[in-house]
């Protein structure tokens, strides 16, 4: 449950200062600026209704953040109704530590649910964050009248937009929190207030989405705005809980998955390549993880990481060096249009479900990772030599 804003000020005994209210600056991002009061209106208008805040399937902490953020925008402005939904899973343990940690009440969107909505008298609001609608990752089927998106997309015609090419979309929802305020008493409240219920969370949440998303500032889209936005969290966030999620707890299978990845390999310094067998969709996250893992080994520069997730191959290449390129690379390995790197850090996925390895007795299973084994890494060896 989210608070209402705190009207109450905790520091009382410093009323000489004037104003010694704790609104804080907001970043200064023109497209919020320029949308800001359309948005207001537009909630005031349908105050009443159900608000539903959609996150992207399958969400990454940018995405969780934004959704909590809209969730406190939202009661701020007097909704009460408020739900959060997500298609896909959460399954990357960084991802679910941050809705332990947090808290976050966001729930998985189910039939029951959406059919609730489409025999509803009134439709709810529907409100889509960290993406537009219309594309693959929004499987939620309902036309949302907001959009908070940082992605480079169009929304569709009628739909109230708040866009713009940041790093992280925590940053856009970070800056319309801290363009809100309203007078109570005298008093300016803040709906970005430091010392309202769950904003320390909020805060959190959000400071571990724009870290994320900008691969610690790094992508080339990050602007000024997520460095503006990530300072102003970082002053209100909950240390503990930033680090529980930023150091999170890694389940035995990653170990496992370890210590075969360090057996399997085929590691001609400076490159170094493995493979994982069958791999659980549930433990995919490992094939990354150990990517970036490897890229540590002294002497590295080129890791590629692979396993059979459910009907597909799947890779991840890390590369930091000046002869070969990671997008090349996949490109080589899995075909061209089925994987994207950038800044020597990339993955792909190859479909192979015509396979249905789930149902495929055991030595064709072993039949199958043999091939693929040896194709992927006769083409690594191929463009490594070069
Ligand atoms: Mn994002």
């Amino acid at each position: 449950m989210l608070a209402k804003p705190s009207v109450t000020s905790k520091k009382d005994t410093m009323s000489d200062s004037k104003e010694q209210s704790n609104v804080i600056s907001p970043i200064g991002n023109k497209r919020v600026k320029a949308k800001k009061d359309a948005f207001c209106k537009l909630i005031a208008e349908n105050q009443q209704k159900d608000f539903v805040i959609c996150s992207h399937d399958n969400p990454d902490p940018d995405s969780l953040a934004s959704a909590y953020g809209m969730h406190r925008i939202l009661s701020f402005l007097g909704v009460e109704s408020i739900k959060m939904y997500y298609c896909g899973e959460i399954s990357h343990p960084q991802n679910r530590a941050m809705k332990t940690v947090l808290k976050i009440p966001i729930n998985p969107w189910t039939k029951p649910i959406e059919n609730t909505f489409i025999n509803a008298s009134e439709k709810p609001v529907f409100i889509f964050v960290d993406c537009m609608g219309g594309q693959k990752n929004m499987s939620i089927p309902f036309e949302p009248a907001i959009v908070i998106d940082h992605h480079k997309a169009t929304a569709s015609k009628g739909v109230l937009a708040i866009h713009d090419e940041v790093g992280a979309c925590s940053t856009l929802i970070a800056d319309l929190m801290l363009s809100l305020s309203h007078e109570y008493d005298d008093k300016q409240i803040p709906c970005f207030d430091p010392d309202a219920d769950d904003m320390k969370e909020i805060a959190t949440a959000l400071a571990v989405g724009i870290k994320t998303d900008t691969l610690d500032f790094l992508t080339e889209t990050t602007t000024d705005d997520d460095f503006q936005a990530y300072k102003v969290l970082s002053r209100n966030f909950s240390d503990e809980k930033y680090h529980k999620i930023v150091n999170y707890e890694l389940p035995p299978y990653v170990f496992d998955a370890e210590r075969q990845a360090w057996e399997n390999k085929k590691s001609q310094p400076p490159n170094l390549i493995t493979g994982l067998g069958f791999l659980d969709d549930s433990k995919s996250d490992c094939i990354p993880y150990l990517a970036d893992k490897f890229m540590r080994l002294q002497g590295i520069q080129t890791v590629v990481v692979y396993a059979i997730v459910d009907g597909a191959v799947r890779g991840s290449v890390r590369t930091s060096s000046s002869t070969l390129d990671a997008q090349n690379i996949l490109d080589e390995l899995f075909g061209q249009g089925n994987g994207g790197a950038k800044h020597g850090i990339g993955g792909a996925k190859v479909l192979i479900n015509v396979f249905d390895v789930n149902s495929m007795p055991e030595e064709e299973m072993s039949g199958l990772w043999d091939l693929v084994k040896m194709n992927i890494e006769r083409k690594f060896q191929r463009i490594t030599e070069k």
